[in-house]
């Protein structure tokens, strides 16, 4: 299998028999990673089987070996969307190969837009629960899979005990890539969303499929369409996550220590 075959690769090029954490950095999280730790061996994707090149802008296409403390962790810097024109097995294939490799926590990062009132730009926001909007799956056939408390409880406990200002909400991830409208947006919060992005519900329905446990965190880059008015870029979306990656990092950094 593909995913056996890249774990195969990652044990090798990294010299780690056996990561037992991943991280998938989104977009405006790369800068997270310079605090997480130092690399010891850095392979870029396109070198893995299974792996594309992620497109979107900012997303470094590296995976990274680190330790923090004892515990080998995989650090992959950007990720592929459906919108690049990426099949549902392609977006989850970084994350089923992880979980090959050993990982059996996986902390999913992205950036999104902020819908419920209050919630602010530069904010880290842990996932609750997803809506998954795309009408695709990276299952095939009769596989049917729990998400009750997909998003583990416990390490989002573990994540508060670190930064006990987050708060937490419901992600609907969509295909993209345009950004939703203000119509849209009024839907989405009418449905239950808080946040709201082009990734990451995919990958946590092929983690809890392979048994893996999953944190996620959003980081607010901007208010979603309509709530100020304001326009959106992808530009502010990355600049957002520059100004923030100090936080960010220490945040990620504070939960693999602890796992
Ligand atoms: C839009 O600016 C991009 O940022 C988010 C959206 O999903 C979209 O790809 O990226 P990540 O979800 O990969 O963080």
């Amino acid at each position: 299998m593909l995913a056996e075959q890249a774990a195969r690769a990652i044990a090798e090029r990294t010299g780690v028999e056996r990561h037992r954490v991943a991280v998938v950095l989104g977009s405006g999280w790369q800068d997270a990673a310079a605090e997480i730790g130092t690399p010891s061996a850095s392979v870029p994707m396109p070198e893995l089987p299974g792996f594309g090149t992620p497109s979107a802008q900012g997303h470094v296409g590296m995976v990274h070996s680190v330790a923090v403390d004892n515990t080998p962790v995989l650090l992959l810097m950007g990720r592929q969307h459906l919108y690049e024109g990426y099949q549902p097995s392609d977006v989850v294939h970084p994350v089923s190969a992880a979980i090959a490799a050993g990982v059996e926590t996986v902390v999913l990062t992205n950036a999104a837009g902020g819908i419920r009132d209050g919630l602010r730009v530069g904010e880290p926001v842990l996932i609750s629960d997803h809506l998954n909007l795309t009408g695709r799956t990276p299952l095939a056939g009769a596989t049917f899979v729990d998400l009750v408390d997909a998003w583990d409880p416990e390490l989002r406990a573990l994540a508060r005990e670190i930064d006990p200002s987050l708060t937490e909400g419901v992600y609907a991830g969509l295909t993209g890539p345009q950004y939703e409208t203000p119509a849209e947006i009024r839907m989405l919060g009418t449905i239950g969303a808080d946040l709201v992005g082009m990734s990451t519900v995919l990958e946590v329905i092929a983690a809890r499929a392979l048994g893996a446990r999953v944190l996620g965190i959003s980081l607010v880059t901007n208010l979603a369409a309509g709530v100020t008015g304001a326009h959106l870029s992808h530009a502010e979306v990355l600049a957002e996550g520059h100004a923030a990656a100090p936080r960010l990092g220490k945040l990620l950094r504070g939960v693999l220590e602890r796992l």
